[in-house]
């Protein structure tokens, strides 16, 4: 009796529950580079090339282990092309009474497996701290989601920086200390490069030939692709960044794409490095005296905080959660956000290096790119997509609750108390670019006015009916009323010219 056990392609760890739960001896594996995976948004070559390179290895892994592995390269004559097609396909080949596997991070895929023509079994993926019932039992009855409260709960749960029921040093959250504006220079020189093998240099033809088009820059390829290297990297980034990840997490400084950030997510993500295990590394870094607290904190809250807090979302809302469009933005994503010319220094800046590297951190995301995205009421979908494609980290159970709730507002503040927007002042606060930007960061209005500050005062204007009783934002709006009618004319007039140029295909 012959079972085939699933291995996606953002499922390569050891521990995964499909390969606990079967048996080596006769059981097969079916692991596939497939179009319908490689295409569903239009992926940047690094991700793909990331993907299937660590899926060879992982593959090879497996065998070393004793495993029987069925893999598909993309280029295999007889693919069907989608991860269902392969499994029936290889279902009739080894006579297979059915399929076992993780549960994927998507919905689109739990619902074409569950439709196969072959007897399933979905097994939690308890890579994951929370499993879906731990969140719906912490949802239940609870009016406002508040990742805060979630997060004190994983800590007791983990026991991570716990001091019996309390937290290390007193407060749950060192966030405050986290703030400081952009330093002067970074001692941090990123993350660790890995020089392609003959596995990766294979899956780089391949990736080159067939999605060579793609938005993004395929070379220089350094990602690790295999679980030893990414712990290599890991380590090195705990020994040399993460001391200052805490005071400079939201900082942006020009050409410095990495700042102190860990640029592990990639690695969580695909499975090779497993997170409660990154947190503990990074706990034993703060006993050994190694890094100070609020850097430790912080970088464990994204992880048993954020991250398991929009999973948390992403299955609780279900699948209609991407198609959410509460405050009906429907711009086009502007050509920019593929690479055009754009005068803003910031936006260049996030974009460029999302181009080259397949990553930026995550006020770039937030502040840079969504925050324009949201002030040009830009429909929520197609930002969606482009996150979706253009980060090596991205996979939707994550990247959705991040975009359409927390950056878009989309989902009406399941996620956000209010919409992250700002004007051009924040970002001059947490970088150096306004300093050679075309536009002037303190010029309201006028020829060379930021764009971010026109269009902040646009789109609390136009969404007054939606905002203006939100406590969180009513300082926003007295400013915004005690102006002069004709000061706000101008403004609103200008901001409407701006959007009329960028909708015109100008370079603004
Ligand atoms: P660091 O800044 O060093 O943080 C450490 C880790 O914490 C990350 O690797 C990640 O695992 C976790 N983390 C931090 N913030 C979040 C968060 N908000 N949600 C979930 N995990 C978090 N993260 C993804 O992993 N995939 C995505 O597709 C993704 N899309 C995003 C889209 C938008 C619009 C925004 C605003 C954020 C998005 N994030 C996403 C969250 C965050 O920006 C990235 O996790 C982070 O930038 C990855 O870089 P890093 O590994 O250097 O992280
Ligand atoms: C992202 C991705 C890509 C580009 N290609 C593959 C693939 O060919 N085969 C595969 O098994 N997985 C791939 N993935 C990851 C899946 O899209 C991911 O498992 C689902 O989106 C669920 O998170
Ligand atoms: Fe961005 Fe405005 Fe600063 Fe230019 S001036 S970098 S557009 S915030």
């Amino acid at each position: 009796m012959v079972r085939l056990v699933l291995v996606l392609g953002d499922q390569l760890s050891d521990d995964l529950s499909a390969l606990r739960k079967t048996d080596k001896s006769s059981d097969i594996v079916v692991m596939a580079e497939v179009m319908d995976e490689a295409t569903y948004v239009s992926h940047h070559p690094k991700k793909i090339a990331f993907i299937f390179a660590a899926m060879r290895k992982f593959a090879n892994r497996l065998r070393d282990d004793g495993w029987t592995v069925c893999y598909t390269k993309l280029d295999d004559p007889d693919t069907t092309g989608s991860i269902t097609g392969e499994l029936i396909r290889r279902a009739s080949e080894h006579d297979a009474t059915g399929v076992v596997y993780t549960e994927p991070g998507e919905w689109r895929l739990i619902s074409a497996l569950a439709d196969m023509p072959l007897k399933t079994h979905s097994l939690p993926d308890d890579r994951f701290i929370a499993s879906h019932r731990d969140f719906e039992t912490w949802a239940d009855g609870r009016k406002q989601l508040r990742m805060e409260y979630f997060y004190r709960d994983m800590r007791r749960k983990t026991g991570l920086l716990m001091n019996g029921d309390d937290p290390e040093g007193g407060k749950w959250n060192y966030d405050h200390d986290n703030r400081k504006a952009a330093p002067d220079s970074i001692d941090f020189n990123g993350p660790m490069h890995f020089q392609p093998d003959e596995i990766v240099e294979d899956v780089l033809t391949l990736v080159a030939d067939r999605f060579g088009d793609n938005f993004g820059d395929l070379h220089p390829f350094w990602f690790a692709t295999d679980q030893g290297q990414a712990r290599r990297h890991l380590t090195h980034w705990i020994k040399n960044g993460l001391p200052q990840f805490g005071d400079f997490q939201d900082a942006m400084v020009t050409d410095q794409r990495f700042m102190y950030h860990a640029i592990v997510g990639l690695y969580i993500n695909a499975g090779l490095l497993n997170p409660l295990e990154v947190c503990q590394a990074v706990e034993e870094a703060y006993k050994k005296g190694d890094a100070p607290l609020n850097a430790v904190e912080g970088f464990i809250r994204q992880i048993i905080g954020w991250r398991e807090y929009v999973r948390g979302i992403y299955f609780l809302e279900g699948p209609d959660y991407t198609a959410r469009n509460i405050l009906k933005h429907d711009r086009d994503l502007p050509a920019m956000y593929w690479g055009a010319d754009t005068k803003m220094k910031c936006m260049s800046q996030a974009i460029t290096q999302t181009k080259e590297e397949a990553y930026a951190h995550h006020i770039q995301r937030l502040m840079v790119t969504g925050n324009f995205a949201l002030l040009a009421g830009i429909e929520p979908q197609q930002v969606h997509e482009w996150y979706l494609a253009v980060y090596a980290d991205a996979f939707e159970w994550v990247e959705a609750p991040n975009t359409i709730g927390m950056s878009q507002f989309a989902d009406g503040g399941i996620i956000a108390s209010k919409p992250y927007v700002s004007s051009g002042n924040y970002i001059a606060k947490m970088s150096d670019y306004c300093k050679s930007c075309a536009y002037k960061v303190k010029d309201k209005t006028g020829p060379d006015a930021c764009p971010f500050n026109l269009l902040y005062w646009h789109f609390l204007n136009r969404h007054k009916d939606h905002f203006s009783n939100n406590p969180r934002m009513g300082q926003m709006y007295a400013t915004w009323n005690r102006m002069d009618q004709g000061k706000r004319d101008v403004i609103i007039a200008e901001a409407d010219a701006w959007l009329g140029r960028l909708d015109a295909g100008d370079k603004v």
